[in-house]
């Protein structure tokens, strides 16, 4: 049935209401009253980014990402084997939304990675090529994704990952194919197609002096003494818990001292799920000695986490067991990393009140007779074994339906108690249910009240 033009008014009028009820419910201390990162940033010179999924761009991700970030990085969407699965045929969707969304957002882009020995396109990795076809396929790819973006990247991580544990080059289809010589014909190539974009190598477990740290510095220092265009070095920095380098300001400082730029390109801190108060509160102190080291070098200009919230980290997949290693939870929840990161660039301590667990109820989506609902149980200096919330509807509104909870309802008051597997809210994390409810004249927000 097509609705008449007075009910479509209607809807949107409810539409707006609910977008207002919804801010003003789901405000959280790090969204609304703290500085965002990117400002507390901006202040001390360091630009503040994070890795992004294209797709994921929109909602609470979106808007965290916009506003608390001042630099993105593709987490995928660059790379050779998403930009050309087929030979000859290019794909720039996701690549150019991240562009576009940044441009918006008044952010820089650091793009990411041009010649690696990961997640390159199947006809490459299964071809047989000649040194000289080699060659002309990686100048091409060069051209054609640095051509592409020139003028709207800041810094390009143009080589990723040349090295071994022990500082020997790493055996790749480049090394074994072109030698030592294709970095710096890969840095030249992409010098020529845009000469703005500042030229990173990056790599991980090159955060402290050692062996493979080592091999990087004199890689970069006889480049640029050769004059082969090198900007800066990226320290990926891929961490366990309570293992931040000793030495980390001072192999920042060292390179910086070669005159290069450091960023720390792909920040996250991993532990042992589940997570719990004492290793989130390890975690922000990682996170702050991580911030605090850049911070300390004019030169390390900018600090990037590989996913700002633990629904999109890498971490989980790839290390079964572990995972919570970014600064938000995977209901976008600022963890105590993310005051760790903030303290560091000179916040305020603007940790949440301590010893409380809070409900947050906001309404989702809404229209002519129904809504859906969400509740954020979160917790901080506190921790729950089991959860119960409650609450009184003011306007005869019903739950009809609830999931990661059970829900009753006598007359106007709804209790709804957690499911069997999201009962524990650690200190520092928070757990989400939904319902579906059904409303008619108003739906007021209820307080919430959590025991
Ligand atoms: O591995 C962590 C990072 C290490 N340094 C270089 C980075 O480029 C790398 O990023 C990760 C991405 O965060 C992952 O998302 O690189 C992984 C691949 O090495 C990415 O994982 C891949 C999965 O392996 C694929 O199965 C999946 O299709 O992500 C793809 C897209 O989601």
């Amino acid at each position: 049935m097509r609705s008449s033009p007075r009910s479509r008014l209607s809807a949107l009028l409810a539409g707006a209401v609910t977008v207002g009820a919804l801010l003003t419910a789901t405000a959280t201390p790090a969204q609304a009253a703290d500085t965002p990162l990117r400002d507390l940033g901006t202040a001390k010179g360091k630009v503040i980014g994070t890795a992004v999924t294209g797709s994921k761009l929109t909602g609470t991700y979106g808007d965290l990402a916009g506003a608390q970030f001042s630099s993105l990085t593709p987490g995928n969407a660059m790379k050779w084997g998403s930009v050309e699965p087929t030979q000859g045929t290019f794909n720039w969707a996701e690549a150019d939304q991240i562009v576009n969304f940044a441009e918006a957002h008044g952010q820089q882009v650091r793009g990411h990675t041009l010649v690696w020995h990961s997640q390159n396109p199947s006809w490459l990795t299964n071809g047989t090529w000649t040194p000289a076809q080699l060659t002309t396929l990686l100048q091409n790819h060069i051209n054609t994704e640095v051509g592409r973006y020139k003028g709207r990247i800041a810094a390009w991580d143009v080589v990723n990952e040349p090295f071994n544990e022990d500082g020997t080059y790493r055996s790749t289809l480049w090394y074994n194919g072109l030698g030592v010589d294709y970095i710096a014909n890969a840095l030249t190539w992409a010098r020529a197609a845009d000469p703005n974009a500042k030229l990173y190598i990056n790599d991980y477990n090159v955060e402290g002096v050692n062996a493979k740290s080592n091999a990087l510095y004199n890689l970069v220092s006889s480049l640029k003494q050769r004059g082969v265009p090198i900007d800066g070095v990226g320290l990926q920095a891929h961490l366990i818990l309570g293992q931040v380098p000793a030495t980390f300001q001072q192999n920042i400082q060292r390179f910086a001292d070669l005159g290069l730029d450091v960023a720390i390109t792909e920040l996250d801190i991993r532990m042992n799920l589940p997570s719990d108060a004492t290793k989130l509160a390890q975690q922000k102190a990682d996170y702050k000695a991580v911030t605090a080291a850049c911070v300390a070098v004019a030169r390390c200009v900018n600090l990037t986490v590989w996913g700002f919230t633990d629904s999109d980290s890498w971490v989980e997949s790839t290390f079964p067991g572990q995972g919570a290693a970014t600064p938000y939870d995977a209901n976008y929840q600022p963890k105590p990393a993310y005051y760790g990161i903030s303290e560091a660039l000179g916040g305020g301590t603007t940790t949440p009140p301590t010893g409380a667990c809070k409900a947050t109820y906001s309404v989702t989506s809404q229209w002519n007779t129904g809504f859906t609902g969400n509740v954020v149980i979160s917790c901080s200096g506190a921790a729950l074994s089991s959860w119960r919330a409650t609450w009184t509807f003011g306007a005869g509104q019903t739950v009809t339906q609830a999931w990661n909870a059970t829900c009753t309802q006598s007359g106007a008051a709804v209790s709804c108690a957690n499911a069997t597997y999201n009962g524990t809210v650690p200190d520092g994390g928070s757990v989400s249910f939904g319902f579906n409810g059904a409303w008619s004249g108003s739906n007021p927000l209820p307080t919430v009240t959590v025991s």
